[in-house]
């Protein structure tokens, strides 16, 4: 199964895939230089030669041989056609959010919506964001009540993994019942 962790940068997409990889993390820089200047939209950004879109990659296999593959990619709107590369193919995504800067998700919860994937929203836990209840954060993202909302450090494996969980159960649900065997 393949899911898709995103949100803005220094968020902690890198660390919540390194947590929870069981195999060596794969971290790609690719630089957009001028030749991507005609597909990109570079409004906002004259001057910038190059920036750099960080892809990690990491497996992780859950009890019952559910394997997960987890693509954690920035999504800026910018990046579009790039994240719809990358999302292709994937049951859902987990978008990671900071409550100091709450609105930088809202770009990416948008492309989620977009590419119609469920989506769970992760609140990665910094010492200096402000806590909310759970209340207050949902309406401030303007979730739909069946999107699951968790608190997570994306340092710690006890809570990622349940970050993790409550997204994939959100996607299984959501998924048709798997066809009878055929005889
Ligand atoms: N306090 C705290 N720091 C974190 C957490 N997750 C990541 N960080 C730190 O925040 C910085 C950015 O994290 P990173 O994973 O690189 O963000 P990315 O840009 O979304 O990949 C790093 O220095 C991390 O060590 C967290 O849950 N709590
Ligand atoms: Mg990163």
């Amino acid at each position: 199964m393949k899911l898709v962790v995103a949100g803005p940068f220094g968020v902690g997409k890198t660390t919540f895939i390194r947590t929870l990889s069981e195999i060596p993390t794969l971290h790609t820089e690719e630089a957009m230089t001028e030749t991507g200047a005609p597909v990109d939209d570079l409004a906002g950004l004259s001057g910038k030669a190059t920036t750099t879109v960080a892809v990690d990659f990491g497996r992780l296999t859950l009890p019952g041989e559910v394997v997960l593959y987890m693509f954690g990619t920035p999504g800026q709107r910018r990046f579009f056609p790039l994240w719809q590369d990358i999302a292709r193919g994937a049951l859902g995504a987990l978008v990671l959010a900071d409550t100091r800067r709450l609105a930088d998700s809202f770009e990416i919860m948008d492309m989620v919506e977009e590419q119609g994937l469920p989506y769970a929203v992760a609140v990665n836990r910094f010492p200096e964001s402000p806590a909310h209840p759970p209340e207050v954060l949902r309406a401030h993202l303007d979730l739909h009540p069946a999107t699951p909302l968790v608190l997570c450090d994306a340092r710690e494996r006890g809570s990622s993994l349940d970050a993790l969980i409550a997204l994939t159960e959100h996607v299984l649900h959501g998924l048709p019942p798997s066809a009878p065997e055929q005889s």
